[in-house]
């Protein structure tokens, strides 16, 4: 068999000693079986205060521990960041850590009678071929040659790595493949990108505008709190989504706007509240340049003119335009977060940004607010000899001007032979599911094919693993210790994540494993630590903290300080300029358009329809699809199409009817499992909605393999954001087949 040099390899099975025997794990979650999990109302005789990752919001939590077993997560009202209640996500954390299929062993990638399998393997031999390996690659190539991907809290311990090591090329989907455009066309426009949690007062703005943002399906529990707090104080809502959204459910304005015409919207929005002066000219003449160059730019984009382009009535644009006017500085333009959509993301979250800009909400109460952070001191770590990045190379993200990050689609880019950027030879995937996450899943597999070297750093028998050489156990957040969290925030605080249990299985944490490739590459004096309690416990001694109470209440409380004008905080804008730029100066000297431009998209072939992608409340992404406790109330993912279409769809001999099973098959001949129909009137005719995360191909992950579609097995093309190197991923086109045809 020929399918390269590797294989996916379908971990478990007869090379683990046959511990895939499936068990009743259908239904009931608290049952008798030997995975059993506890019924998660169950009181502990002990509780740890530490914080989730199910996923990367960080709430913290208070976990109840019975007979050595998590039989409980609730919110730690001491938290900021949850204020005493979860997300349905996290509460069913103990999902992931009593998850049968979970990996508890090392595994090596052999050969055996011409045929790849994997073995369990000791730490001790996993770790040595990794060192050996990565060692051949730095002789041959150097240091740079090995990149990380990086998802998650224990990261940083494999980022800390790579510093040790000398190579730059660290990257992560949750910048290229996420928030990427919105960090450039923030930073291009205030100075600074967002970063997360987004500085934003939700809570205390009237009128609350959500571009495609889908909060409420989208589960970030602050906001989604705050989101629910402004609601109850009278806040309206209005709501751009091609879709009815749960948020547009609760709006005064739905606007289903045309897929890919945001920026055309944005632009008549500016239109009516610069002529019909709304903007907040005082504020503008104070902290903004180039307003009469965005008054000239827009003065023929009217909603006339919009209409055609994004299909909202030219009458709808004006009332909402002044709505959202009236409100003013408490109007919230919400900068959403997955923005990688059409390539020209960038500059549609300028358009979003400069909008913000003329309601001068920028550093007002309502608007966006100053964040502060708490500053914990390092460890004392020499410093490597080469200062973390290798002299002889900068990061292989393929040149975007504004990127901040490292693209990790560039650096799969650079993995292949050919590419200008080529000279990539061995991967660490420390909790990414890049077979998921990244644009073009056969680039992805052309880039591993071509690897000396890829490890896998995970907790699941992801997909990912079944491409890897080495697949190393890490143990859940619910075993562990990591780094603490600081992030900036209106109250700034730092948390830190405690072990409630002790790992299961051979699983390892994070640190443990990082530090032991460290020491098989001759690299242990920069993991001097003993485990991460102890260098957590360092840091905050260093820095005054009483780690007691620390560990204790899991969250220490900074001081809170003024967070925007109303309070005493002068608007800040960092760019050069000192002010808001309207008009892009930086942009203009780099050849692109100073101000937001609306360029149509390219339709699909007849008969398809554009494929959007999103969140449902109880998933984060496929990270949570095998947790049994989350499968009850969503077992799988359907695919949404609206009712008039459904009624005659060419090659159906009937209308399709809200489960029934169809096949979808991009413009490139790309086809999903069978997946569920959703026919509802809630989406608009010219597209099909997924939720993301579906559609797992490892099939030990037993309960969510071959349930529903996977978004990204149709997403074979994108187009990159020249500003930053997103992958603009909403270029895909599906038609729909009914189940059970052949290819
Ligand atoms: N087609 C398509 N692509 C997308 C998106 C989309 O909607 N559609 N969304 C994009 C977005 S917004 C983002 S942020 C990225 C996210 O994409 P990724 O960065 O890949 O992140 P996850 O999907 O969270 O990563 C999942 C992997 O982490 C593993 N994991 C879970 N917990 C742990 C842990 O504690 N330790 C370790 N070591 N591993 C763990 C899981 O088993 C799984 O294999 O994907 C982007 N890519
Ligand atoms: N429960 C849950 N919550 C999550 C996550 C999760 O996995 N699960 N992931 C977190 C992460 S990493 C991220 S990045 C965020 C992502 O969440 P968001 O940033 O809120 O949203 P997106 O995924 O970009 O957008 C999905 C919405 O955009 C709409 N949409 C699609 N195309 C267009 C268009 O052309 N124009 C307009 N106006 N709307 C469009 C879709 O119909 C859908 O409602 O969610 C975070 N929160
Ligand atoms: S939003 Fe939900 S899943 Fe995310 S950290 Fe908070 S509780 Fe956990
Ligand atoms: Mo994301």
């Amino acid at each position: 068999m020929t399918l390269g040099r590797r294989q996916f390899i379908r971990i478990g099975g007869a090379a683990l000693g046959g511990a895939a025997v499936a068990s009743g794990l259908t239904t009931r979650w608290w049952g008798l079986d030997r995975d059993r999990i506890d019924d998660p109302g169950t009181e502990g005789d002990r509780v740890v205060a530490t914080f989730c990752e199910l996923c990367f919001w960080g709430c913290g939590v208070k976990a109840h521990v019975k007979d050595g077993r998590v039989t409980k997560i609730v919110g730690n009202p001491d938290h900021p960041l949850s204020r005493g209640m979860l997300c349905p996500r996290g509460a069913g954390g103990t999902g992931l850590l009593y998850d049968p299929d979970r990996l508890t062993r090392p595994l090596v990638r052999r050969q055996k009678r011409g045929e790849d399998v994997f073995e369990a393997v000791s730490w001790d031999a996993a770790l040595g071929v990794v060192g050996e390996k990565l060692l051949a690659v730095k002789r041959q190539h150097g240091p740079e040659a090995v990149a990380l991907f990086t998802h998650g809290s224990g990261g940083s311990w494999f980022k800390h790595f790579m510093k040790a090591w000398g190579s730059p090329n660290v990257g992560a989907p949750s910048y290229a493949q996420c928030r990427g455009p919105r960090e450039a066309g923030y930073l291009l426009t205030f100075g600074t990108p967002l970063g997360s949690p987004e500085p934003i007062d939700l809570a205390n703005a009237r009128v609350i505008t959500l571009i495609g943002s889908h909060l409420g399906e989208n589960m970030h529990n602050t906001q989604v709190q705050e989101l629910a707090e402004a609601i109850g104080k009278g806040a309206e809502l209005v709501v751009v989504d091609p879709r009815y959204s749960v948020a547009a459910g609760k709006a005064r304005y739905w606007l289903p706007v045309k897929p890919g015409t945001d920026t055309a919207l944005l632009l008549a929005w500016m239109n009516v509240i610069l002529t019909e002066g709304r903007h907040d000219a005082d504020y503008l003449a104070k902290h903004a340049v180039g307003l009469e160059e965005l008054k000239a730019h827009v003065a023929d984009k009217t909603p006339e003119w919009a209409w055609p382009h994004t299909g909202i009535r030219p009458e709808l644009i004006r009332e909402s335009a002044r709505f959202i006017a009236a409100a003013r500085p408490a109007s919230l333009v919400h900068p959403g977060r997955h923005a990688v959509w059409y390539g020209d993301d960038t500059q549609r979250m300028r358009a979003m940004a400069i909008l913000a800009a003329l309601l001068g909400s920028w550093g007002r109460r309502g608007g966006y607010l100053s964040y502060g952070k708490m500053g914990v001191p390092a460890y004392p770590v020499a410093e490597p000899p080469h200062g973390g990045a290798s002299a002889a190379d900068r990061p292989k993200a393929g040149g975007f001007p504004i990127a901040s990050e490292v693209i990790a689609s560039g650096l799969c880019d650079a993995s292949v032979p050919g590419s200008a950027l080529y000279d990539l030879k061995a991967w660490i995937v420390y909790g990414c599911n890049l077979m998921q996450a990244l644009p073009s899943r056969r680039q992805t597999i052309a880039a591993i094919q071509n690897l000396d070297l890829l490890v896998a750093v995970d907790v699941l028998p992801a997909e990912i693993c079944g491409w890897a050489d080495v697949v190393l156990p890490e143990c859940t957040y619910l075993e562990r210790d990591d780094d603490v969290a600081a992030p900036a925030y209106k109250q700034p605080f730092l948390a830190l994540r405690q072990e409630v249990v002790p790992p299961l299985g051979d699983s390892r944490p994070g640190w443990w494993i990082a530090k032991g490739i460290a020491e098989k590459v001759g690299l242990g004096p920069f993991f001097p630590w003993k485990d991460a309690r102890e260098y957590v416990d360092v840091r905050l001694r260093k820095g005054g903290f009483d780690v007691d109470a620390a560990r204790a209440a899991g969250v220490v409380l900074g001081r809170p300080i003024a967070t925007c004008e109303e309070e005493g905080l002068p608007v800040q804008i960092p760019t050069e300029s000192g002010k808001i730029a309207l008009r892009s100066e930086q942009l203009a000297k780099l050849g692109f358009d100073p101000m937001p431009v609306y360029y149509p998209q390219e339709e699909g072939p007849p008969g398809h329809f554009r494929m959007l992608m999103g969140r449902a409340p109880t998933h984060t992404f496929g990270r949570t699809t095998n947790n049994r406790l989350l499968a009850e109330p969503f077992p799988e993912n359907e695919v949404w199409i609206n009712a008039d279409v459904a009624k005659a769809l060419p090659g159906f001999e009937r209308p399709l009817a809200t489960g029934d099973r169809v096949m979808l098959v991009n413009q490139d001949g790309a086809r999903s499992g069978p997946v569920r129909v959703k026919v509802t009137e809630r989406i608009r005719g010219d597209c099909v909605y997924l939720v993301h995360g579906w559609g797992q191909e490892a099939p030990r992950l037993r309960q969510a393999h071959g349930r529903g579609a996977s978004d990204a097995a149709l997403v074979t093309r994108y187009r990159t954001d020249p500003i930053m190197g997103g992958t603009g991923m909403n270029v895909n086109f599906v038609r729909l087949e009914p189940a059970g045809r052949s290819a």
